[in-house]
């Protein structure tokens, strides 16, 4: 074969396998990816039918399309994940169009969709939508029900959605995403097409991209079109920039704000943006029961996806962005340098949501950080070679290790107790003045170092005790 030739074919594979074929029939274009069976079908506004003549076959270069990964994130394993509230009616679909999700997290197992027309594992689409086995979700790039997180990113997102719904959503877990976060445009718009087609009526994207096709753009339009409420983060290069799909028209962009309701560093933000929320040190799940402290606009989209579903869901009504207005509360200052920026600004869309009316302060919130009070004893000095007592409040439950050090830095003496055997409140260790072998302390100034521990968070609070007999 001549090398001109070989390239050429080449050239023409590689063309082949990132080109859509658009064909137009009437008011409906159908658009097919050469490595994917399954076609999209879009039904085209009447003042769009210009774009396309009738009856006519166009070609559109497919595009890239990549997850937003963590702006920061780190990752431990736990003994046991932190519970979520119990699932209760009226539920919203939420469709995570993301990187799969772990279906063996015993947590999330509540809130997962179920595809009742779909038997499972019988290698067969029983529903006949294209999918094979899809009961808990669909994996767009293989045709089928498998769903395997690879990334983590997918289940993270899922559990902040599930957690901030305070149970009134199911999981549609719809997979695009490669081990190495990358996808395409085309599956991005048979995802949407999915989550319609399936009940969903909101889609959390924590993904995007620059340009956009002409077919997303469409896709995007169709299922919004059909009552479809599109959530989208801003993205994490931390610049004002256009991104999609979070700058579609109508599409819910999120930026991210840090603890104090200033943009967080890494968000991006701009004219496109619709609200804020928190982005930076939130929990959620990661595959293998393992727990992520994790910061990026992702998460700040998939909070707000969770608390549209619960103010949908209280409201009883379908999720749309005027369900959220009641909640808005303006941020005036988005950048902390003592601006007043009322109402809509660039840098935090219209504010954030405020669902305090919804929260119940008795339940120990996956997001709720563990706290623990000064530590106090008494008496204090020791004397006279009496028992002392040493309190300290937590916030809730925990396992506490209380160690003493004397100023040279040695251990003298420590306890460890169980989260069982602390409450709420003001918890109270006797201490009888001796060091771990049984031998009075001698007369000095200690330090108590007292470490609560609930498995995702440790906190430590100092203390001061004086011994003299
Ligand atoms: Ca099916
Ligand atoms: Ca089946
Ligand atoms: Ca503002």
């Amino acid at each position: 074969m001549k090398r001109g030739v070989f390239y050429l074919l080449l050239v023409s594979l590689v063309f082949a396998n990132s080109v859509l074929n658009i064909q137009q029939f009437g008011s409906t274009r159908v658009v097919t990816h050469p490595n994917y069976p399954m076609p999209i079908v879009i039904s085209v506004p009447s003042a769009d039918k210009n774009i396309i003549a009738e009856s006519s076959i166009t070609h559109e270069w497919d595009a890239p399309v990549e997850l937003h990964q963590m702006a920061n994130v780190k990752i431990q394993s736990i003994s046991t994940l932190i519970p979520l509230a119990a699932t209760t009616s009226p539920q919203i679909i939420i469709a995570v169009i993301d990187s799969g999700l772990d279906l063996n997290n015993e947590q999330l197992k509540p809130y997962l969709f179920v595809n009742s027309r779909e038997i499972p594992n019988n290698g067969i689409d029983d529903d006949n939508n294209g999918y094979i086995d899809d009961v808990n979700g669909c994996n767009i790039c293989s045709q089928n029900g498998n769903v395997t997180d690879e990334l983590g990113h997918g289940t993270l997102m899922a559990s902040i959605i599930a957690q901030m719904s305070q149970g009134h959503v199911k999981i549609l877990p719809i997979k695009i995403f490669d081990a190495q976060g990358k996808s395409s445009q085309f599956l991005v718009s048979c995802a949407l097409q999915y989550a319609k087609q399936m009940g969903a009526s909101v889609a959390n994207c924590s993904f995007g991209y620059d340009s956009t096709t002409e077919v997303l753009r469409q896709v995007v339009r169709d299922v919004q079109t059909q009552g479809l409420v599109i959530v989208a983060s801003a993205g994490n290069q931390g610049q004002e920039r256009i991104v999609y799909p979070a700058a579609f028209p109508d599409v819910i962009a999120v930026a991210s704000l840090d603890g104090n309701d200033h943009l967080a560093n890494f968000s991006n933000y701009g004219s496109f943006l619709s609200v804020s929320s928190i982005g930076v040190g939130v929990l959620g799940y990661y595959p293998g029961n393992q727990i992520a402290n994790a910061s990026g606009t992702s998460v700040s989209a998939a909070y707000i996806s969770g608390l549209l579903g619960l103010i949908s869901s209280k409201q009883q009504q379908q999720p749309s962005r005027e369900n959220m207005k009641p909640y808005i509360v303006d941020i005036r200052d988005p950048l902390g340098t003592g601006a007043n920026l009322v109402g809509w600004d660039k840098y935090s869309g219209d504010g954030k949501l405020d669902i305090s009316e919804f929260t119940q302060p008795q339940n120990t919130s996956f997001n709720a950080s563990l706290s623990i009070g000064p530590v106090l004893s008494y008496p204090n000095p020791i004397r006279n070679y009496l028992p002392a007592q040493i309190g300290f409040e937590l916030n809730q439950p925990s396992a506490i290790s209380i160690k003493l050090f004397d100023l040279a830095g040695r251990l003298r003496w420590s306890v460890e107790i169980n989260a069982s055997n602390t409450i709420t409140g003001y918890n109270k260790i006797s201490f009888d003045g001796k060091d771990n072998f049984g031998n009075w302390l001698e007369n000095d100034t200690y330090l108590v170092l007292v470490t609560a521990d609930d498995q995702r968070q440790k906190v430590v609070a100092r203390h001061r005790l004086t011994v003299i007999r």
